[in-house]
């Protein structure tokens, strides 16, 4: 908690045109979309440069303060929580585009930049940022790449990591580094920059990001599919992978699509529901690719995988197509979900499936469960929906505690409990289950050597020591 004095002193090194101290700012900038904490932050200061960044952290260390980095809040483990009187640093006027080198195919940010302002000045230079997700209108470049965030083009392109060519970070003793100067080959021994990636604030603050840019895809087609049974869906993948190069495999449940016809304007997309869909979108190179999906489309008919299918045929229909994926998550907020995010190998998907099926239908009887996910790179998202008469916090205890089926099953696997969303402070007491005790202490070592005095975002992402 932050005395008076020491308010007005961080006003002081902050600058006070750089700091807010009144509740309307604490409840908007101590969380993030999670909803099971209440925000309780003592200030919100606003990081302008590294220089000043290191004044604040230098002071935050002298005083003990925690610290807790902040982007566009669009996080869902709570990882952007302040609900312990910390000090919120916000990224949001750190927000200028920096530098381009076309040669390089780089683009230098600052950590406030909105992921879509990327996606779009990528496009003014005929290039491509392919790092995409429904968030992507709010959430910042920072905090993508200190949660390593994914999204719906990981099949193709992977995760925030891939495309971080150099870093300059704060760490939580206040130094400056420049990690990895953008080079493309650098073997010159550990690779720090990769530590940062998806540390979730813990060891430092990302001050600055050059990123890589790729081409353009050619035009892009997106189909959705009728599925009567979750478990095929990887049959489907395996077979339109023989034919076309996909750029997206989605999928999701009929109560989902439910959720969305009743939140949005769209409309049923087959006159006959099935239980579950696929949405696919691959590049149709010299138009030769949609000819051969046609072929994995009739496999997949002829196997009875799918019934029904619609293909986009211009690219406001494509753009329809990826609202019914989309929205799914906006559509099932008003109902305080309780989020699973949860990975295993590709070809494991269809036996963890069942496995995981009929272990939510016996743990959760009386909850609404709402399946969807990024199912071609191995990912699904479970969401449990509260029930109206349910208090927040206990239907976040029951979740917890029937989610160790879930979790067990996920540790039988060896899969991730947190495939794309983080840790933070909702999955922190889950870790043990994708993370050996001996990988959380060796975590919990790295962290001092970054952070000794432990002011970086306390208590999220590394359980405490049993
Ligand atoms: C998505 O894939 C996001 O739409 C949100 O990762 C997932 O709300 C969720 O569970
Ligand atoms: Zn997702």
């Amino acid at each position: 908690m932050l005395s008076p004095v020491q308010l007005q002193e961080l006003k002081k090194i902050a600058g006070a045109d750089n700091i807010l101290d009144d509740p309307d700012s604490f409840e908007k900038y101590g969380q993030d979309w999670t909803r099971f904490y209440k925000p309780a932050p003592s200030a919100i200061v606003f990081a302008r440069d590294p220089e000043q960044l290191q004044r604040i952290v230098r002071f935050a260390n002298h005083e003990t303060l925690a610290l807790v980095p902040s982007g566009g809040r669009t996080g869902m483990s709570g990882g952007a929580i302040a609900s312990q009187g910390e000090i919120v640093v916000s990224f949001e006027k750190m927000n200028r585009i920096l530098s381009f080198d076309e040669v390089d195919q780089t683009v230098t940010v600052e950590p406030g930049v909105i992921t879509q302002t990327l996606q779009e000045y990528a496009v003014d230079k005929e290039l491509y940022y392919p790092v995409d997700f429904a968030s992507s209108g709010s959430s910042q470049i920072g905090g993508n790449i200190a949660t390593n965030a994914g999204g719906i083009k990981v099949l193709r392109y992977g995760l925030s990591r891939d495309w971080v060519a150099g870093l300059k970070v704060v760490t939580g003793a206040g130094e400056q580094l420049e990690l990895n100067h953008s080079l493309v080959k650098n073997a010159t021994g550990y690779d720090l920059r990769h530590l940062f990636i998806g540390s979730e604030g813990t060891l430092g603050f990302i001050v600055e990001a050059t990123i890589r840019l790729t081409r353009l895809p050619d035009s892009l087609v997106v189909t959705l599919l009728a599925v009567p049974e979750m478990t095929d869906v990887i049959s489907i993948l395996t077979e339109f992978r023989k034919e076309v190069e996909l750029t997206a495999f989605e999928f999701f449940s009929d109560k989902a699509l439910t959720h969305v016809l009743r939140r949005t304007d769209l409309v049923s997309p087959f006159e006959d529901s099935s239980d579950y869909y696929v949405l696919l979108e691959y590049e149709n190179a010299d138009n030769a690719a949609q000819e051969s999906a046609m072929q994995a489309f009739e496999a997949c008919v002829a196997a009875q995988w799918v019934v029904d299918g619609v293909v986009g045929s211009s690219q406001q229909q494509n753009q329809n197509l990826w609202r019914y994926r989309e929205a799914i998550s906006e559509s099932i907020t008003p109902y305080t979900p309780y989020k699973n995010d949860i990975s295993v190998r590709i070809s494991q998907v269809p036996e963890f499936l069942k496995m995981i099926e009929q272990s939510v239908v016996e743990q959760y009887p009386d909850f609404e469960i709402v399946w969807f996910g990024h199912i071609g790179d191995g990912n699904l998202h479970l969401n449990i929906l509260k029930p109206e008469s349910w208090a927040i916090e206990d239907f976040r205890r029951e979740c917890e505690s029937v989610s160790e089926g879930v979790l067990g099953i996920v540790a039988q696997f060896k899969g991730s409990i947190s495939a794309e969303h983080g840790v933070g402070l909702l999955k922190r007491d889950q870790l043990h289950y994708s993370r050996s005790e001996h990988e959380i202490e060796l975590m919990r070592s790295l962290k001092r050597v970054f952070d000794p005095n432990g002011i970086m975002n306390p208590g999220k992402l590394l359980p405490a020591p049993s």
